[in-house]
């Protein structure tokens, strides 16, 4: 028997992207302990973390403090809507309360890609639909797969953050351009 099958992943297991996020409390110890409950959920195998990144906060509230990010990659037989179940059921157990959308969290866990299945229904959206304009992804998804392919963009992750990269260093300098033309006019 491989470890695979004796952790209960076998033939037709898939792979998933998952990214942890976390800024509030001991951020390294929650999300250590986030992982470590993951990796010894039964039909989880293989799980694989990129480096922890500490990214500011992004979003409508921008006055919280600074994030731990990451992602992990695993195998798995679980159904995407019961590994959301065990996600959520794992926030839940480190102390996440859901007060303020896009709030300070103890820990978010985000289901990215699951093999290159779409979905979309009132629970579950996949590929995570915010994935792609997201550096703290980007970032750790180039360690951990740069050629995977985001199935809704047909691009990879490599391609997708060069396109991120290049989005917002085009947007920085047409922000300038406006300024000066504004200085101009006012002058
Ligand atoms: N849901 C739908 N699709 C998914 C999916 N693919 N994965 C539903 C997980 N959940 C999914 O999520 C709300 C509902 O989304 C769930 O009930 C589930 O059925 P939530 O985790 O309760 O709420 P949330 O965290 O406020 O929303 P969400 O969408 O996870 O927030 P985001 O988009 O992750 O943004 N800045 C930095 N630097 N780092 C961060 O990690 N995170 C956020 C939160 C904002 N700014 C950040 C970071
Ligand atoms: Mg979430």
């Amino acid at each position: 028997m491989t470890t695979e099958e004796a952790r209960g992943v076998g033939a037709g297991a898939s792979t998933v992207f998952v990214g942890f996020g976390s800024n509030l409390g001991d951020s390294r110890a929650i999300v250590q302990n986030a992982l470590e409950r993951l990796a010894s959920t039964p039909q989880i195998s293989s799980l694989q973390s990129s480096s922890f990144y500490v990214t500011a906060p992004v979003g409508f509230s921008t006055n919280q403090p600074a994030y731990l990010n990451g992602v992990v990659r695993f195998r798995t037989n679980l159904p995407p809507h019961d590994l959301l179940d065990r996600l959520q059921q794992i926030e839940l157990e480190l102390g996440r309360e859901r007060k303020t959308f896009w709030g300070a969290r103890t820990i978010d866990l985000d289901l990215l890609l699951y093999d290159a299945a779409v979905i979309n229904d009132s629970r579950l959206i996949v590929p995570h639909p915010r994935m792609h304009w997201r550096l703290f992804v980007l970032d750790p998804m180039l360690e951990l797969a740069p050629d995977v392919v985001i199935p809704t963009l047909r691009l990879t992750i490599r391609e997708t953050r060069e396109l991120l990269l290049w989005n917002q260093r085009f947007h920085s300098q047409f922000v300038r351009a406006l300024n000066v033309c504004n200085a101009a006019t006012v002058t």
